[in-house]
């Protein structure tokens, strides 16, 4: 399997631009896609950001194995930094981002309440791997559609800040993945949900990788929709491609048959499922 590796120019400037504006905001807003929160943290962020409240923001919730999220939850919310789980596209879950910042944020505005500063809005950057949400969260998050999303990686080109009233202004920030992965299972992982661009990996390795992580879960979706017997889980997972290519009628195009596979993985169409698990993740590296 060839090495992924994808970090363009403009994610190095998108790094220096954190670093230079991260005394701007009162909170970091860490988007993390909730089907894979360790392999979605960017370490590079965590160095620059640390000493600043943070927020975990867990978006595809609606694409994620449900017990699985309420169990990460349960992991970030024994930690230091709360998190919570959003729909971002249905807008499920973004109320309680107010509601879980204010009162980390309270002594600092009521301290700048005392000494007779003026009420302001709350600042926050979100940032986070490419494609994971960002924007959609911000947009959500101002009741508009301020900034551009899209459903690639690299949508969002340059740092640009939305404001909405009295209540926020918040910083929307390219995606950023790291210079080395610090494993390819990682990279395996961010290139399967869509933060990688297609042109940095093979489809065929990773429509194999999600085979191998998803073929013995939730196998009842998935064997319909790909009509599979049962005799068929027998198969290497080499060979279940290849049916799998010959059931959806592309015949022995295994290129389309791994992009079809590596689609609805991400569409959710053969089952909701989160690929890291709490605790655990960290034994992979
Ligand atoms: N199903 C689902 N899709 C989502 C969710 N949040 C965002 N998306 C979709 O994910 C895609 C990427 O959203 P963006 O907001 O552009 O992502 P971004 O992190 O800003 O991406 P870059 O700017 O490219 O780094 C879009 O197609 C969104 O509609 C979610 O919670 N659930
Ligand atoms: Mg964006």
């Amino acid at each position: 399997m060839a090495q992924i590796q994808w970090f363009p120019g403009h994610m190095a400037k998108a790094i220096r631009q954190f670093e230079e504006n991260i005394s701007l905001v009162d909170i970091v807003f860490e988007v993390i896609d909730a089907r894979i929160p360790y392999s979605s943290q960017n370490p590079e962020i965590k160095r620059i950001s640390s000493a600043k409240p943070h927020l975990y923001i867990l978006t595809k919730k609606d694409l994620a194995d449900p017990n699985m999220t309420n169990k990460w939850l349960e992991f970030f919310n024994q930690t230091d930094n709360p998190a919570i789980a959003v729909d971002a596209k249905t807008k499920f879950g973004i109320n309680n981002v107010l509601k879980t910042i204010m009162p980390i944020l309270k002594p600092k505005l009521d301290h700048e309440k005392q000494k007779g500063m003026k009420k302001r809005p709350i600042r926050a950057i979100s940032i986070g791997v490419p494609n994971v949400g960002k924007s959609t969260v911000l947009n959500r998050l101002v009741n508009r559609r301020a900034a551009q999303v899209g459903n690639r990686p690299g949508v969002t080109k340059g740092q640009q800040w939305l404001k909405s009233g009295e209540k926020f202004e918040l910083l929307d920030t390219p995606g950023i993945l790291w210079p080395k992965f610090q494993s390819q299972e990682v990279a395996n992982k961010l290139a399967l949900t869509g933060a990688i661009k297609n042109t940095a990996y093979h489809a065929d390795d990773i429509a194999l990788y999600a085979l191998k992580m998803i073929r013995g879960l939730n196998t009842n979706q998935f064997a319909k929709r790909y009509r599979l017997t049962e005799d068929d889980f027998n198969l290497s997972d080499v060979d279940l491609l290849m049916k799998i290519t010959k059931n959806v009628g592309m015949r022995d195009d295994f290129e389309r048959g791994s992009q079809r596979i590596i689609q609805d993985f991400r569409s959710a169409k053969i089952g909701r499922f989160t690929l890291d698990i709490p605790g655990l993740e960290r034994n992979n590296d």
